[in-house]
């Protein structure tokens, strides 16, 4: 029922099929900001975006002055840590909370739709199409994002398209790509992820592998590429089921991938099994310089489409509140995790949040109504281990139904009053993770990882002599908000969801 009134919630919001669509509707709720000042696109462009996205719930940043490239434009961060933009990009209304919009970006999770192929004439980004010696990559604005990076990365907001040669499954997945000459940019994708899995299957074939990347996508393609899905279904069917509609794609005369119509620019070409380029470092979503640089498998272009005066996106990562990973990355994935756990029949889950103060993917915290022994510590190993969460995530914490798992004050003051450390953390070893962990050293010994399950529950044996909680009554706290005013306060009083239970028995 929750989910079909998510679903419902969604068609009322208006279509959005292109950035320009998206861009208007941020627009109108003001958190576009247009940057019309001459910017270099080495280091100044992401220092302005670090320097912007400090303040929570800032714009995004459309620069149209871009220096070295007379009527570029590239519109830095498109989620930045706005709610608002996330449920615009997920079409529902702006305004609400982040476990409700969770919630129903979990249940929108939970449809597929597959795309649509309309003829490839029709599809605005083949406006303009350069082929074999007429590409040039580097005609089109790409910032240097840090001191130490390797280069200018084009791709960062964007995904990478590639195809399971064994079942033509079409993979959608947001990978870094720097700037290596006219018609080359790397391909750097971690072990584990579906585009190396792709290249690998044609690479053993011993064929070259067929590669594109959108840029300037629709913010709904570029969250479902950066979201854990199955291996082996399509993004497209995701993102078409977010929706509540077909994405529109076309079909590729230079490679045969399906590609997204309405992107604002798309390269396409091959990557090789036995050639690769230097690539990196690049600052990462950790806010350290990932892997240093090192020889990487690369993609030879081929063609490049893309709308008259296209629109590049590009995503800062960073420490703190300017990283393009925190807020929708971790979204995104709280969301996969709540759908994954509601797939494996879990009960009682009342929340997931995953903290973009955590490298958006490096903490998961689920809130339960604890139902049985054992209940929360099953429900930490499979949020740990279920393939919407998998990857990197080093902590899970597991709290009560009292407890907003996205209010780090309440999750952290569970933690330090529910758990018994000797008794409620697990350790899991070998675990799946990433060659940008700096926290691996020697750097040789990743991608492995481990994760930390945390049970900050009430001990459940215990819970009927658990110390209660010092909580207002209902009544004196709804007669102290009508006076609030009248106290002298100014703003509104806070809002608060917990009550004594058994007000009656001790007001006298
Ligand atoms: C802005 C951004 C940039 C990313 N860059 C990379 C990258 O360069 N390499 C990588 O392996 N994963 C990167 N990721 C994470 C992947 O996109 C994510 O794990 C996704 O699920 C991969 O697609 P797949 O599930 O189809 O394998 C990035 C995520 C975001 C949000
Ligand atoms: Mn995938």
């Amino acid at each position: 029922m929750e989910g079909s009134r998510a679903l419902e919630a969604g068609k009322k919001g208006t279509t959005i099929k292109s950035l320009d669509d998206w861009l208007a509707q941020v627009e109108a709720i003001g958190e576009l900001k247009h940057i019309t000042a001459p910017v270099n696109p080495v280091l100044e462009m992401g220092a302005i975006t670090y320097m912007s996205g400090k303040t929570i719930g800032g714009p995004t940043l459309l620069f149209e002055n871009i220096q070295g490239h007379p009527g570029g434009r590239l519109l830095f961060n498109p989620f930045g840590s706005s709610l608002n933009r996330v449920a615009i990009s997920i079409r529902e209304r702006p305004g609400r909370d982040a476990i409700g919009l969770t919630r129903v970006l979990s249940d929108k999770m939970k449809r597929r739709i597959p795309p649509k192929e309309i003829p490839a004439a029709e599809a605005p980004v083949n406006r303009n199409i350069d082929r074999d010696g007429a590409v040039d990559i580097t005609r089109f604005p790409a910032p240097k994002m840090w001191p130490l990076d390797g280069g200018k990365y084009i791709g960062t907001a964007d995904a990478v398209i590639t195809k399971d040669p064994t079942n033509d499954r079409i993979n959608l997945g947001t990978f870094r790509q720097m700037i290596q000459s006219k018609n080359q940019v790397g391909f750097y994708a971690s072990p584990g992820k579906d585009a190396v899995l792709d290249r690998e299957r044609w690479w053993a074939k011993g064929q070259s592998a067929p590669v594109a990347a959108a840029y300037g996508l629709d913010p709904l393609l570029f969250l479902c590429a950066a979201t854990s899905f199955p291996k082996n279904v399509s993004e497209y069917e995701f993102a078409g089921g977010i929706d509540g509609a077909p994405i529109e794609t076309f079909k590729s005369d230079v490679t045969g991938l399906l590609l997204p119509a309405h992107a604002e620019l798309i390269i396409e070409g091959y990557s090789y099994p036995d050639r690769t380029a230097e690539e990196g470092p690049f600052g990462e979503f950790t806010g350290y310089y990932g892997r240093p640089g090192g020889p990487t498998p690369y993609v030879e272009i081929k063609a490049i489409r893309y709308r008259d005066r296209p629109i590049v996106t590009s995503a800062l990562m960073a420490d703190g509140p300017s990283n393009e990973c925190g807020l929708m990355w971790g979204m995104a994935k709280a969301a996969k995790v709540w759908t994954d756990l509601d797939a494996l029949g879990v009960p009682g889950i009342k929340g997931v949040w995953s903290p973009p103060e955590g490298a958006g993917w490096g903490m998961t915290v689920v809130s339960i109504e604890q139902r049985y022994a054992g209940h929360a510590a099953q429900v930490g190993s499979l949020a740990a281990q279920c393939m919407g969460g998998a990857y990197f995530t080093k902590y899970v914490v597991v709290v009560d139904d009292d407890v907003d798992p996205s209010n780090m004050q309440e999750v952290i003051w569970a933690m330090v009053t529910r758990s018994r450390p000797a008794q409620s953390i697990d350790i899991m070893r070998e675990t799946w993770s990433t060659y940008l962990d700096p926290s691996q050293n020697p750097p040789e010994i990743r991608p492995w990882g481990s994760k930390c399950v945390i049970n900050a529950c009430k001990e459940f044996k215990h819970l009927k002599v658990f110390s209660p909680r010092s909580l207002l009554t209902k009544e004196v706290y709804e007669s102290v908000c009508g006076r609030w005013q009248e106290l002298g306060f100014t703003s509104a009083p806070p809002k608060i969801t917990n009550f004594e239970p058994h007000a009656g028995q001790h007001i006298g």
